[in-house]
């Protein structure tokens, strides 16, 4: 129509032949469709695509109700009407990526399932009926011990009392300068937010409530809690990591719960929830990044997941369920096992990245240290949180552990034993700071393994942990760098700059803890000690503690970084070192990966959520 010949107009009014025109035309109209396109793969951070594409055309994650649920009693008919108006808007939560992606049945499907969380958690159904003081008559000891497991010795107890000294030096720093923030800048004296938690903030305050409870320092504990139960905003914007949010929100107010009976059930429910739209993919594995804000996109960042992020949120979920009494979060970890189960293999191997809308593996690079770690520590302590009756954990967990023996186990020249990371055949001969929690993953999986490998598998965890004990002696600092090397000459040393730092980590001193409570062995608390002096003297500022830069300098550079791990697991991991074993017996207690205490959920206890309500913990809400 537009090139019809209008009267006194001639075909080459503007100098230009009809199939000029028309090219011209046909070229623009390209050009237009592909910056429109392009909007649809810019970042969600970027203002355009939040402009062009309207919140209509990609309905928000409005499960804003969390603090109105809150200060509801369950079985209120307002309470239901908002929880299940939650509900609704986290069906509407996939984003239009999403939506091409999944067919229409199989996207009604997880939706419809996401209402009966809601609905079962808040309806007076099974979920309202959980009962704390069933759960706490189900423990075998109590948590904290005869006597808050105070060692009988001097020196011993002397020792721990440092290690608390430590965390309230920490913490004292963190209400001064950074109180609400996620993090402590020790050097600056102020606070850090970071991008991990979306809009979540207090990250050091949720990572603490444990610890300070367990370390009896009860006024900062009541300063926490108090914060939690005032302050903590479930419904900011962001972008968060899953695997995050998960080990340490999720993690730290279920340890909360369990120990304290501080009542952050709804909010836990709430926040489990928030990371449900995450799981909407072809294949249930979920993305990395989740939005728990109003204006989600869902789950518009592209990319693979990665194996120690999907594979860690077992525990909680499991914990969710018995919380909620709905089955849907520990249904969408059940998917993810099903799936690792399923899939082939490489030498019985599990390589780090898998696409989450094919299934398949990404790249073949195995590693037990970053990217793959505490998948495999969830294997092992899905099995003992079960009270050892998830048969498929146990046997996933060996059979992994028989493919890392024999593919990716080294002794050094000098007879230090390793776990090397492994490129599609190729043994790369480096180990991360982060791999050496495999010392004590491996010390608590000794006793169920296939007859006979009980010993075996203890030897296996002290000589790792011998290894990365040598990581730390070796060093100036006497502290451990982020990784190690066994080639070039170098044995359990860094060679490249860029992998001197240490952070605060907790690895090391974990499997310390470990290998303590297992053998009792002397030397892993001097070892443990020997880390005490060593923070003490290269990381403890004026306002804190720092990461440093470089642990083979003697005279160090700060990173202005005081680690939420740090109080979470450094400072617990140590002081648990220095008590006796029955503060946390690990009969009743797994950790999580971010040293957050959880119940075993022992099979005669197994909550039917058919006992009477029990709303008598209610200091949170
Ligand atoms: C913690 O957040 C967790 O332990 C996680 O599994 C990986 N490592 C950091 C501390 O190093």
């Amino acid at each position: 129509m537009v090139l019809r010949k209008l009267p006194g107009v001639s075909a080459s009014g503007m100098g230009l032949r009809l199939s000029q025109k028309f090219v011209f035309l046909l070229f623009l109209s390209g050009l237009v469709t592909l910056c429109f396109g392009a909007l649809f793969f810019l970042p969600d951070t970027v203002r355009l695509k939040r402009i062009f594409l309207s919140k209509n055309e990609n309905p928000a994650v409005t499960v804003g109700h969390d603090n109105e649920l809150s200060k509801k009693v369950p079985g209120d008919p307002e309470h239901q009407r908002v929880a299940l108006k939650g509900a609704r808007t986290v069906e509407r939560s996939v984003g239009s990526r999403a939506q091409e992606e999944w067919s229409p049945a199989r996207a009604q499907e997880p939706a419809a399932r996401d209402e009966r969380v809601t609905s079962a958690a808040h309806n007076g159904e099974r979920g309202s009926a959980y009962s704390y003081e069933a759960f706490k008559s189900c423990l075998l000891k109590p948590a904290l011990g005869r006597n808050q497991g105070t060692p009988p010795d001097s020196e011993t107890l002397q020792r721990r009392e440092k290690v608390k000294e430590m965390m309230t030096f920490a913490w004292d720093n963190y209400k001064r300068y950074a109180w609400g923030n996620n993090e402590l800048r020790p050097l600056t004296r102020n606070g850090h937010l970071g991008n991990m938690f979306g809009g979540l903030r207090g990250a050091s305050i949720v990572d603490s409530l444990d610890t300070l409870y367990i370390m009896g320092l009860m006024e900062e504990y009541e300063e926490a809690k108090e914060w939690v139960q005032n302050n903590l905003d479930l419904n900011s914007n962001g972008e968060a990591s899953l695997f995050e949010v998960n080990i340490r929100y999720v993690g730290g107010l279920l340890s909360a719960y369990y120990l304290t009976g501080a009542e952050v059930r709804f909010r836990l429910i709430c926040l489990g929830e928030k990371l449900l739209p995450a799981f909407n993919t072809p294949t249930g594995i979920p993305r990395g990044v989740i939005n728990l804000g109003s204006w989600s996109w869902g789950w518009a960042s592209a990319g693979s997941s990665i194996l120690a992020e999907f594979g860690t949120l077992h525990l909680e979920f499991l914990h969710l369920s018995q919380l909620s009494g709905s089955p849907l979060f520990t249904e969408k970890v059940m998917n993810i096992r099903k799936l690792l189960n399923k899939i082939e293999k490489p030498h019985g191997l599990y390589p780090n990245f898998l696409s989450p809308v094919s299934g398949n593996w990404v790249q073949h690079h195995v590693s037990i240290g970053g990217l793959g770690d505490s998948f495999y520590e969830y294997l092992i302590k899905s099995y003992l949180m079960s009270d050892k009756t998830d048969q498929e954990a146990q046997k996933m967990y060996y059979s992994a552990m028989e493919a890392i023996e024999t593919n990716l186990v080294q002794k050094s020249p000098g007879g230090l034993t390793y776990v090397a990371e492994w490129r599609g055949g190729i043994l790369d001969h480096k180990m991360g700071h982060l791999a050496c929690f495999s010392g004590g993953m491996i010390g608590i999986g000794a006793d169920d393994g296939p007859a006979g490998q009980r010993q075996h598998y203890l030897d296996l965890a002290a000589e790792i942990t011998h290894t990365c004990h040598e990581s730390y002696s070796r060093s100036a600092t006497k502290l451990g760098p982020e990784a190690f090397r066994f080639d070039a000459g170098a044995e359990a040393t860094a060679t490249r700059l860029s992998d001197r730092y240490y952070i605060l980590r907790p690895e090391v001193i974990e499997s310390y803890m470990y290998m303590w409570r297992l053998t009792h062995d002397p030397k892993y608390r001097e070892w443990g000690w020997e880390a005490v002096e060593a923070l003490e003297k290269h990381c403890r500022v004026d306002a804190g503690f720092s990461g440093i830069r470089d642990v083979y300098a003697s005279t160090v550079s700060h990173d202005n970084m005081q680690q939420s791990f740090f109080l979470s697991e450094t400072l617990k991991y140590l002081y648990l070192l220095f008590s006796d074993d029955d503060l946390l017996p690990l009969e009743d207690w797994v950790f999580n990966t971010e040293a957050h205490p959880l119940p075993v959920i022992h099979k005669r206890c197994l909550q039917e959520h058919s006992a009477t309500q029990d709303h008598g913990q209610t200091n949170l809400e």
